[in-house]
Order: C-alpha cells, then sequence, then structure tokens
C-alpha cells in the first residue's frame, strides 16, 4: 500500500556554502531516504531551501559591507546549484525571504495570536551602545554557563549544545563591535514552554523509537526544565510581526520581527506551498501538511533538535491543522582532519570546490560510509580516496567491468544463456532475490551506513563468485556452466544498479545505460531477474577513474594551510583576541628544539620538512617556512614549537607539532632563544 510522505532537510543558512558537515548531516541521508521511496513508487515530496534571516546572514552582511538580501542572494544560488550537482533530489527548494514565506509565516504568528498562545513580557534586553543594536542570538558571545566554552553564542551553545538565551551567558560581548553590552527595556511575544512541557513530554513518550542521541538531549531539557521563550526579535532583517497583531497589543512593531527559529520552520511549509502552486493545484500542499496519514520526517544536525522536536511541534499542536513529525533522525558531527569544521575559520571542504574537482559519487559513498547517526565522525581526504580506490573502483567497478568485457569478448555482448545450476549459482540468487527487501529497511530505520556495508558486500559476494566460477577456465571445460556464470553477473549488475541507486544515482544511470536499460526500474524490480537471454548490453562505462595520491596530498596542504594561515591570523589579531586564563596558557607545551635537519618537500612550494631534537627525542614537524628559509640555514638552531599539538599528515610527512613564527606584513621570522639552552628545554 503506497504511503504518504513529507520529508524535510534543515534549510541552511544562506551565509555560505555547504560543506561536508552538512552534507553528512541533514542532507545525504535525506536524499537516500527519499530516493528510495520515489523508487518503492510512494507518494513521498521532499522539501528543503534557504534560511534567510536571522542574525548569522546579518554579521556576514556587516563583515561584507553588504546588504543582508544581497548576501542571501549570492549563497541561495551558490546553495541551490551545488546541491543540484550533488543530486539532491528535492522536490522544491525555496528561500525564506520569499514573499510566501512571509505571508505564511505571519498568518501562522496571528492564528497562535488569536489563539493566546503568546505571553507579551516587558523585559531587559542586551544592548550593544556602540553599534545601537540589540544584541539577540548571535549578535552576542560569552561563556557557556553549563561547559564554560567562551565562545558560546547567545541562543546555543555549540560545544555542549545548550540552548541559551543571551542573559545566560557569562562576561557577554558584542559580535559586532566587542563592546560590554548595557540593558535596555524592550518587549517580546513569547511562547509558552514550560506551560505545555507535560503535554511535549507525553507526545515524545510516544516516540522511543527516535534516535537515542534526539532523545537524550530533549529529555536533557525537560530534566532542566522547558522556558518561555521569544518568538520575535529587535531585528532590522526578518519577518516583520503582522502590525494588526502589534496594534492589537499597543505595540509599536517598528524594528521588531520573528525570531528566525519561528519563521524558519514554518518554511517547510511555505515552501510545500510554493511546490503546490508548481504542480498546479495550490491548495496540494494540505494533503501532506493537514492530513493526519502523512509520514512526517525531519531530516536535520544535532544542534536543531531543539527547534525540531520542541518548538515547532508545539507551533503546530497549537495552530492545530498540522500533522506532527513521525521522526527526527537527527545525525551528530562530522569532524574534518580530526579537527571541527568551521565556516567562519573557513576551515571546511566546500561543497562547490569539491564538485569541480571530483565526482559527487565518490563524496556520497564516502559519507554515507561514515555517516555520524550515533556519535561525531571524521572525514579525511586520504580515506576518501581509499573509499573510492578500494571499493567503489575495485569492487563495484571492478565487478561490472569483469562482467561485460567477458560477455562482450566471448558471447557478442549479448546475455547467454543460462544452464543447469549448481549451489553456488542458487546461492547468488537467492542473496539477489532477498537483497531488496533487507537493505529496504534498512533505509527505511534511517541506517545509512548499513546500507553501505549490506550492498557492498552482495557486491564482494558477486566479485567472489565470479572468481570461484571461473569462467575463463570454464569457458574451454564446461561452457554451460560458463555462460549461466555470465548470464548471472550481467543480471547482478543489472540489480545492484537498483540497490546502488538511492547511494551513487549518476553511477546507476551509468549502469543501466551500459545495460541498455532505458528506464529506471522500481526498487521491487531488484526482486526478479528479468533481463532475457540474448539482451545486448553496450560497453560498460569506466564508473570509477582512480584518484592519485597527487591529488589528495594537495587537498590535505591546503587545510594545512588554512590552519596555519588561521593561527596566523590569530597571531596578527593577538591584541584582539578575547583575554584568557592562565590556566589556558598553561595548556601549550611550549619547547625550545634544535634543528637537526632540514629538508624542501617534493612539489611543494611552501613546506619544509624538519628533524628536530625535543630532549631525548627527535621528531618531524612539516612547517610553511620554505618561502622564508634555506633549509641549510637553519641546521643547529634553536627555534620554538607547540609539542602538543595533534599530529596531522601532510604530503605524506606526520608533523608533530608546530613551529612558531612571527610575522608582519608578508616578513616572517621563526621564533628563537637568547641562551644555547638545551634542547627540550620548557616555556613557561
Ligand atoms: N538554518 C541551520 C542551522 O542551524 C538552520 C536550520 C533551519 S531548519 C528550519 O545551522
Ligand atoms: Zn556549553
Amino acid at each position: 500500500m503506497s504511503q504518504k510522505i513529507l520529508v524535510t532537510s534543515a534549510l541552511p543558512y544562506a551565509n555560505g556554502p555547504i560543506h561536508l558537515g552538512h552534507l553528512a548531516g541533514a542532507y545525504l541521508p535525506a536524499d537516500i531516504f527519499v530516493r528510495y521511496h520515489r523508487l518503492k513508487g510512494n507518494d513521498i515530496v521532499y522539501i528543503c531551501g534557504s534560511d534567510e534571516h536571522g542574525v548569522p546572514i546579518m554579521l556576514r552582511a556587516r563583515a561584507e559591507n553588504l546588504e543582508p538580501q544581497q548576501i542571501v542572494d549570492r549563497y541561495h544560488a551558490i546553495i541551490k546549484d551545488s546541491f543540484e550537482k550533488f543530486g539532491m533530489d528535492f522536490d522544491y527548494y525555496g528561500r525564506t525571504s520569499a514573499e510566501i514565506h512571509h505571508q505564511t509565516s505571519q498568518d501562522f504568528f496571528r492564528t497562535l495570536d488569536n489563539k493566546n498562545e503568546f505571553i507579551l513580557k516587558n523585559e531587559n534586553q542586551l544592548f550593544d551602545p556602540e553599534a545601537g543594536i540589540f544584541l539577540a542570538d548571535r549578535f552576542v558571545r560569552g561563556t557557556c554557563p553549563k561547559c564554560g566554552y567562551e565562545d558560546a553564542y547567545g541562543d546555543q551553545c555549540e560545544n555542549c549544545g545548550t540552548s541559551l538565551s543571551p542573559a545566560d551567558l557569562i562576561n557577554p560581548r558584542s559580535a559586532i563591535t566587542n563592546a560590554k553590552p548595557v540593558m535596555k527595556e524592550t518587549v517580546h511575544w513569547y511562547l509558552s514552554l514550560e506551560k505545555y512541557q507535560p503535554m511535549l513530554e507525553k507526545w515524545i513518550d510516544e516516540h522511543p523509537d527516535w534516535k537515542p542521541n534526539a532523545l537524550g538531549q530533549i529529555k536533557s531539557w525537560f530534566k532542566d526544565g522547558l522556558k518561555d521563550r521569544a518568538m520575535t526579535r529587535d531585528l532590522p532583517w526578518g519577518v516583520e510581526i503582522p502590525e494588526d497583531v502589534a496594534h492589537k497589543a499597543g505595540i509599536d512593531s517598528k524594528g521588531k520581527v520573528l525570531y528566525v527559529w519561528f519563521d524558519a520552520p514554518i518554511g517547510y511549509i511555505s515552501a510545500t506551498r510554493e511546490w503546490s502552486v508548481k504542480q498546479g493545484d495550490p491548495e496540494l500542499w494540505k494533503k501532506y501538511w493537514q492530513q493526519q496519514d502523512t509520514r512526517l520526517i525531519h531530516f536535520i544536525g544535532k544542534d536543531n533538535i531543539v527547534f525540531h522536536c520542541i518548538i515547532f511541534p508545539l507551533m503546530l499542536k497549537l495552530h492545530g491543522e498540522y500533522v506532527l513529525p513521525e521522526n527526527v533522525p537527527a545525525n551528530e558531527f562530522l569532524n574534518l582532519e580530526g579537527d571541527k569544521l568551521s565556516t567562519s575559520r573557513n576551515y571546511a571542504v566546500w561543497l562547490d570546490e569539491y564538485l569541480q574537482k571530483f565526482e559527487p559519487d565518490s563524496l556520497r559513498y564516502t559519507l554515507a560510509s561514515i555517516m555520524p547517526e550515533t556519535k561525531d565522525a571524521d572525514f579525511s581526504w586520504k580515506d576518501f580516496q581509499a573509499r573510492h580506490n578500494n571499493e567503489l573502483a575495485d569492487i563495484l567497478g571492478n565487478f561490472v567491468n569483469r562482467s561485460f568485457i567477458f560477455c562482450h569478448k566471448y558471447y557478442e555482448g549479448k546475455v547467454p544463456a543460462i544452464g543447469t545450476l549448481s549451489d553456488l549459482d542458487k546461492e547468488l540468487i537467492n542473496r539477489l532475490e532477498n537483497a531488496a527487501d533487507k537493505i529496504g529497511s534498512i533505509i527505511d530505520s534511517h541506517q545509512y551506513k548499513n546500507y553501505v556495508r549490506e550492498v557492498m558486500d552482495l557486491t564482494r559476494f558477486a566479485n567472489k563468485y565470479f572468481n570461484d566460477k571461473e569462467p575463463w577456465k570454464a569457458r574451454k571445460e564446461n561452457p554451460e556452466s560458463c555462460a549461466t556464470t555470465i548470464h548471472l553477473c550481467i543480471q547482478t549488475v543489472r540489480i545492484l544498479g537498483i540497490l546502488f541507486d538511492p547511494l551513487i544515482p549518476f553511477s546507476a544511470q551509468k549502469i543501466r545505460k551500459s545495460l541498455n536499460i532505458a528506464e529506471q526500474e522500481s526498487w521491487d524490480a531488484a526482486k526478479t531477474l528479468t533481463l532475457k537471454t540474448g539482451h545486448s548490453i553496450s560497453t560498460a562505462a569506466i564508473l570509477f577513474t582512480k584518484i592519485e595520491d597527487d591529488v589528495i596530498d594537495a587537498e590535505i596542504s591546503r587545510l594545512q594551510q588554512v590552519r596555519e594561515a588561521k593561527n596566523k591570523n590569530n597571531k596578527k589579531e593577538t591584541d584582539e583576541k578575547a583575554m584568557i586564563e592562565i590556566d589556558d596558557f598553561a595548556k601549550l607545551d611550549l619547547r625550545v628544539v634544535k634543528v637537526l635537519d632540514a629538508e624542501k618537500i617534493p612539489k611543494t612550494s611552501r613546506l619544509l620538512k624538519l628533524k628536530v631534537k625535543n630532549g631525548d627525542e627527535e621528531r618531524t614537524i612539516v612547517s610553511g617556512i620554505a618561502e622564508h628559509y634555506n633549509p641549510d640555514d637553519l641546521i643547529g638552531k634553536n627555534v620554538v614549537i607547540i609539542a602538543n599539538l595533534k599530529p596531522v599528515q601532510l604530503r605524506g610527512v606526520e608533523s608533530r607539532g608546530m613551529i612558531l613564527t612571527a610575522e608582519n606584513n608578508g616578513e616572517l621570522s621563526l621564533l628563537t632563544v637568547m641562551k644555547d639552552i638545551l634542547p627540550g628545554s620548557k616555556i613557561s
């Protein structure tokens, strides 16, 4: 029986491009899920769009001295284009600066107001006297009261996930001018989360099947006690509060807008409305949002759990006309080469840049293989290369290729007749006929890493089948067995093409084309071996060209340069850095070391490989100083290093630590000491 499913992915802020962490969190799992259900023939609609309000957009606009609309126009286009090239199969990708979104959000707000679901609260809020602006959400930074993280935002701590209000921060500072904020009175519309906590707890208890990471966070919020939250802000950018609502309250709504996390989830609804108009039925969206037989599933990253599991469901419940989410399969975070991804530090692999150099399926495959479903995961370029070369190319690509080559060489490219089945033939057929149901239920239960494992294990079995059947020998000794082998191999290629489709759709299409299968087949078609004897196949396209070391090394050193640039940038902004405690300094293990050897790293212009003596131990450190120092001049010199930095692989060299340099306007000098002190001497 066909299911009706509405899927959303978190709306990315249009203040920067999409990076790998976004894909592994809220987008790739959703796309695999949607593609699978489309192949199953279910009535599924996949909605997303750009989140174009909120402080992150305004901070970016200020940084570039542009208007927020210019920022969102730029990044909406970049994000939408890169999603398309990555194969994201949205039915509609909208944007929250669209008029229909403003109107939908204001209607929603008005409905809740008419139901008296808001509490008007006068309150003192943090205000930046220099910028003349209230410091809402990410306009303020400070120390998280829960975990002590010093760069927490006014709405959430990125470090421990705690949702915060600006007043919760210790030592708040303006993210605009760094000024110490003052308190200023204002009024806002609050949603009473406190009053509805029992109802929300009851609703969450109906979902014991939700992922433990989501339930864990939700229950910790319940344990701390939900606090009422302001659903409006004093900001010049966003969806304006409906004038009639403000007038009714006797409040001047000038400069007041809806809180971005009030309007953004409504973006799912407004984008579905836009999709309906495009389908020629402006009311079609109600079939999904306002009928209880819809399976509503929100795909998000763990930092969005409170908004999708508590606040937005409460809004939908209070509105009264909407279906509630069946599941919110929140993913954990993805790290990059052992370090946190960071848009602000430009420490990321941006999707639009990735697509200029590599194929989308290689990244889809790698991210699905390491997906942070229950704990943070780490993307490394070496792992990406290994999965592309040793799995996609050597297992799937190899099986398709050898099957096709043999069929063309000895059977004129036509599927040969099947003969008497051996036990091994029967085992392959049995695995093929059961794979679709087994893998389908794995995908439907959001186990994407397991999906990759299962479909690759089937492919490994197919390779083993080819090897064990030895068609190159059987061709002469037992032609019927050989023909049966190749018949079943080509049938297997077709079935793998269907089973891999949600994961690597571009490669699946190439497989279909090489099999001369015009239309995409249903998921359930993978349960039967439908190719007829005599069916003509084309020459198999090379599915995966190997990725060479130097290409990967270039990506690794780019990230190292970003790291170093950031450290240099930090050095330049030393006087602008926030004050630190002596314990922070004590975390650094600074040492004097003696340079024993130094050489340039081949094929690089900036990297030197140095061997240094640190007390009794010797270690290798890679440093970007080749443009400033001749290696021979460094032998015997004392320099200063951070000895307890995590090791990194650079151009195949393990670099343990960082050499400190002073730099200004391109002039660079190594740090050294005035006396010829023993190597390994501690710096304090
Ligand atoms: N724009 C993404 C984030 O918090 C946020 C999601 C909105 S989904 C309605 O990074
Ligand atoms: Zn924290």
